[in-house]
């Protein structure tokens, strides 16, 4: 196994750079550098020198020996002044020592999981976690890095563990006919039980949708003021406004974070025809396809919306448009700012049901995906008339589980299992 090092903190100059080594040689390297090797945990001020015995820069060491580190194995960390010269100075005597590597992107996480530091789906977190942009991606992110979505998994599995144990029991004793046993729709039921537990993981939307932003749609007649609210909601000109209809031809997106929510606000072209323009055309089916992808519409229209929509009343500094019509929301004037900040506070509340809940596990599309097959896979037990395939769903339950965190290998979870099982029977 290649020792591994890399620059882990941010690109330099900065105040302090730390390069980490991980591996069985993580110690020879710093003992080559420094003269000599820090107590474990404990921070020590050394010289860094070059072979040659030349001064590279005083840096504090950091020894974590294995398997209690971040990577399970030995890490050591230098934390070097953060100059662009002594961080490529330590790279480089580094690299020339035998058995010593350049890390690739994500391999001291690589080696957490391979070392049973961390699961598939702490990883996932971390990854998150690390391009969390927003509040409330950080918030879920560092929930699923810290092994939320591994417990709860680690808890369903454990109860359908125990589930496949006494199916298997029968199994050996079905020979046996003053064995009473669980009946298939007793086992059924429970399998089912569990199945809605998972279910209402399933059910919440995805981290997904916190990373991609809820979807935004303006639509409405020309000239109805879309593109103008859109400039006004990102305080800058991202669209381009004018008196002449079809001003907007293309869609328009434009990413902006409330509250810590990301939407994407999407600006269409007029949803009015104009026959005879092409581009134009275009332009409006384009309209259509952003609204049939829309998380939310946004209707600028005085007639009433052709779709399930926020109508707001746009415009309403005019004095001809002082009036808010019956049907619709709110009335806001990009000009003048007014209802902004209750049009911001409508948006985000519509937003929350489609967001995963910030106090609570969320799951990835991987994820989502996999917990969704176990508990089809429980709920089928039902159907089943031999013990045998009933076993058989919970196995691939249990390997679906597997899946979500990355854990090799069911039937040598069963294997301890029913060994454990067997004692004194
Ligand atoms: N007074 C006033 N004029 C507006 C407002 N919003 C848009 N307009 C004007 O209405 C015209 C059309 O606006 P635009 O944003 O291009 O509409 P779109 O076709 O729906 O994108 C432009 O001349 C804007 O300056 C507003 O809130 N108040
Ligand atoms: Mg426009």
């Amino acid at each position: 196994m290649d020792t591994i090092f890399a620059l882990s903190s941010g690109a330099p100059p900065a105040g302090i750079a730390v390069v980490r080594i991980s591996g069985p040689r993580a110690f020879d390297a710093v003992q080559s550098l420094a003269g000599r090797i820090p107590p474990p945990r404990q921070a020590v001020l050394a010289a860094l020198r070059d072979p040659g015995g030349e001064l590279l820069d005083r840096a504090l060491l950091l020894c974590f020996p294995g398997p209690a580190s971040a990577t399970g194995e030995d890490v050591a960390e230098l934390h070097l002044h953060g100059g662009r010269a002594v961080v490529r100075a330590v790279e480089r005597v580094l690299a020339a020592i035998p058995n010593l590597r350049a890390a690739e992107p994500g391999e001291f996480t690589r080696r957490a999981l391979f070392n049973g530091r961390i699961d598939l789906s702490e990883a996932e977190g971390l990854g998150d976690l690390l391009a969390a942009e927003t509040e409330a991606q950080r918030r879920t992110a560092v929930r699923v890095a810290e092994g939320a979505v591994r417990r709860e998994v680690e808890g369903w599995m454990t109860r359908v563990l125990l589930l496949s144990a006494r199916v298997e029991a029968q199994l050996d004793h079905s020979d046996e006919d003053d064995v009473g046993g669980d009946s298939i729709a007793g086992l059924a039921a429970e399998a089912a039980a569990i199945a809605r537990d998972i279910e209402t993981l399933v059910e919440r939307p995805t981290v997904e949708r916190l990373r991609d932003g809820i979807r935004v749609v303006l639509a409405g007649p020309p000239n109805a003021g879309k593109s103008t609210l859109l400039n006004g909601l990102a305080e800058r000109d991202a669209a381009i406004v004018s008196p002449i209809a079809g001003t907007t031809r293309d869609r328009i997106e434009v990413p902006l974070v409330r509250d810590g929510v990301a939407f994407l606000f999407i600006d269409t072209a007029g949803l009015s025809e104009r026959p005879g323009d092409a581009i134009e055309e275009v332009g409006v089916a384009r309209a259509q396809d952003a609204i049939a992808a829309a998380d939310i519409v946004v209707w600028l229209g005085d007639e009433a919306p052709p779709v399930p929509a926020l109508w707001i009343h746009s415009r309403a500094d005019e004095t001809s448009r002082a009036e808010l019509p019956a049907g619709k929301r709110l009335a806001v004037s990009a000009a003048t700012g007014r209802g902004l900040a209750e049009f911001w506070d409508l948006l985000t509340a519509l937003s929350r049901d489609m967001l995963p809940p910030t106090d609570e596990v969320a799951l990835n599309e991987r994820q989502n995906m996999l917990c969704a097959r176990a508990a089809g896979a429980l709920r089928d037990t039902a159907g089943e008339g031999d013990l045998l395939l009933v076993a058989e769903q919970l196995r691939s339950a249990l390997r679906a589980f597997d899946a979500v965190t990355g854990r090799a290998n069911v039937e040598a979870v069963l294997d301890t299992l029913f060994a454990r099982f067997c004692i004194g029977k």
